[in-house]
């Protein structure tokens, strides 16, 4: 997507406006593929109305709605003041999922594929000043091997299409973001790019601003572009005092006395850019960054030159009824609960989530791993489950015709990703794939290829990694090398040896890890993955798989080795609450490792957690200085 004012975060300034468009939508399914031959793009002639945003699964009482794959409809109208004929409007979508297409009063405005982030369609030339307007969304949430994540498209004998997910979580999709009107001024700052420095107890922050010219003059030699426009920044501390200015698209900001972003201890600066023409105000808009940095040394990571030690979770964006779609009620109680098991970090597995949960993570001190929707990239219906048992490999990078698509879906991804993310210091590092099966040759130009260009977008110049799988161990994995620091999904004491093999499985997670210890890779290691799926009401003494005295011991057990390394430098349980996966044998409604229920409610095992995590400190295992 090319970067727009309307990519920005959506707010409202004096130069802005941004209007809600979330609430009740018109809804319609289309089974037969008609709708486009039909004409709904001037109205899809339904009834029914469901929210927006929410993913539509979970609202209907039908199998048929619920596991529906193609086509979807929905509808809405707005009104554009006329006072905003001569700015920039658009419609812009937090996301839509997996890709869709837009049309205002009947005329096709854009397309987008990725169901994961933010796209906006320019209505300044189709909208009716002034008056009412129909906006309809063609939306498709079929799976392929080409685009992210990863699956295939089946179709029944009835012809009905049934998606096969090579991910364990439910193929949830819709408009599951909000959806905002935005009226921009056609001369715009597009993008901000921060970056703090800090050297002792100093820090500046330098910046760089993007701006489009987009009104002309006349002038005696015909019609050109007005010329370039200010750009003026302003720094505010909490307190709302002014404590840096700058002018130009580009500096370096000193900011006395810095208040640095910590763990757990944020500090936030208000970044304001604003543009001006002749003293005029053309465009104003702001971001909310952290005096931090983030570094890889050796087998350590440093936020801000000290090491820090990451306890935390992998999560889904998931909830009952509404499935993925945004819920600031369950952003706000996740980051309570994670508040009160200790933890200070989580990876947003399995997809960039909404960009609200890094706007709470910035204030709240958390790290993140900000993951790419690179999820599936291995040939199974059900890989976690046979990748976890070291069973399967299909080396995916091989496939003619297939990688090459993906590829380049992957690269938008990933620089939408950190286009969007790049200046929150939550974001610690980018995971740019889960469990992908990389052990073949084939896997090393793609890699390189998702790596670079992660490096190359980030100002800020993050940690790159990806979650591993069994069998992608550094001798074996050929991704492995691109990773500052290496991630590790393992399932000792549930796929791997579980029960009263218990004994078995820490040996054989011990062996594992003195193996990574004689390659002496000198890089930091993170569990990104461990845990055992538990049912939120069942105990037994002694226990069995499945108990939650079980997790318990799934998790002791993974900690006593852990503690015996100092490489390994950060342990995220699977998973932060139970989710919603597609139904199937292995599963009991739902993946169910979560250390909280669905209902954010916890386990026997939050309580094991929190007393663990409050007693380790933020930099664990890091030698005392004296
Ligand atoms: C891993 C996947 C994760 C699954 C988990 C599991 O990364 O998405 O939910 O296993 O099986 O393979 O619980």
């Amino acid at each position: 997507m090319k970067q727009t004012a309307a990519l920005l975060y959506p707010r409202s300034t004096a130069a802005r406006q941004a209007v809600s468009l979330d609430g009740m939508w018109k809804f319609r399914l289309d089974p037969q593929g008609s709708g486009v031959a039909e004409g709904w793009k001037d109205g899809i002639g339904a009834k029914d109305t469901l929210p927006v945003p929410a993913s539509f699964q979970d609202f209907f009482t039908d199998k048929a709605s619920r596991e529906y794959t193609g086509d979807f409809w929905y509808e809405t109208e707005f009104f554009v003041p006329p006072e905003w004929k001569g700015k920039a409007v658009y419609i812009r979508f937090g996301s839509v999922t997996h890709r869709g297409t837009v049309f205002v009063n009947g005329a096709e405005i854009t397309r987008h594929e990725g169901g994961f982030l933010p796209f906006a369609a320019d209505i300044t030339e189709a909208a009716h000043y002034g008056g009412a307007n129909r906006l309809v969304v063609l939306v498709n949430n079929e799976l392929s091997e080409t685009t992210q994540p990863v699956g295939r498209t089946e179709t029944k004998p009835d012809g009905t299409k049934i998606a096969r997910p090579y991910f364990d979580f439910f193929n949830y999709s819709g408009i599951q973001r909000p959806v905002r009107l935005l009226a921009l001024p056609k001369t715009t700052i597009t993008d901000i790019s921060l970056i703090p420095r800090i050297t002792g107890d100093k820090a500046e922050l330098e910046y760089a601003v993007e701006t489009v010219v987009g009104t002309t003059v006349e002038t005696a030699v015909g019609t050109v572009a007005e010329t370039e426009a200010d750009a003026r920044l302003t720094v505010l501390d909490e307190e709302g005092r002014v404590v840096a200015e700058g002018q130009g698209a580009k500096g370096v900001l000193s900011i006395p006395n810095p208040r640095l972003w910590n763990v757990r201890d944020a500090y936030l600066y208000r970044v304001w850019v604003r543009l001006y023409r002749d003293g005029e105000l053309l465009d104003e808009w702001y971001e909310d960054t952290g005096l931090r940095t983030v570094e890889i040394r050796g087998t350590e990571i440093l936020l801000n030159g000290k090491s820090v030690y990451l306890k935390g979770f992998g999560k889904h964006e998931d909830a009952d009824v509404i499935g993925r779609g945004y819920s600031p009620a369950h952003i706000k109680r996740d980051f309570e609960l994670m508040k009160w098991t200790g933890a200070n970090s989580f990876r947003t597995s399995h997809y960039p989530y909404a960009e609200e949960v890094y706007q709470m993570a910035d204030r709240e001190g958390f790290l993140v791993i900000d993951e790419a929707p690179a999820v599936g990239l291995f040939d199974s219906t059900s890989n976690f489950l046979a990748a976890n048992r070291g069973q399967k490999k299909v080396p995916f990078f091989d496939k003619p015709g297939t990688a090459a698509e993906l590829l380049e879906n992957h690269l938008q991804a990933v620089r939408d990703m950190i286009r969007r993310d790049k200046n929150h210091p939550s974001v610690i590092a980018w995971s740019l794939f889960n469990e992908p099966e990389d052990t073949s040759d084939a896997a090393v130009p793609y890699f390189k290829a998702v790596f670079d260009a992660a490096l190359n977008c980030d100002p800020q110049k993050r940690p790159r990694t990806f979650a591993t799988v069994l069998f992608n161990r550094p001798d074996t994995s050929k991704g492995c090398r691109f990773s500052d620091f290496i991630c590790l999904n393992r399932y000792y004491g549930w796929y791997v040896l579980g029960g009263y093999d218990m004994d078995i499985a820490e040996q054989a997670l011990r062996n594992e890890i003195e193996g990574l210890k004689a390659q002496n890779l000198g890089k930091p290691f993170v569990f990104t993955e461990y845990g055992a799926d538990t049912d939120g009401g069942l105990h037994k003494l002694p226990s069995v798989q499945w108990t939650q005295e079980y997790q318990t011991e799934v998790l002791e057990m993974n900690h006593r080795v852990f503690d015996r390394y100092d490489f390994i430098r950060g342990e995220q349980v699977w998973a932060f609450a139970d989710f919603q996966t597609g139904e199937g044998i292995y599963r009991l409604d739902g993946n169910k490792k979560g250390i909280f229920t669905r209902q954010r409610q916890p386990k026997a095992a939050a309580f094991y957690l929190k007393q663990r995590w409050e007693n380790l400190p933020e930099n664990y295992k890091t030698p005392v200085q004296v």
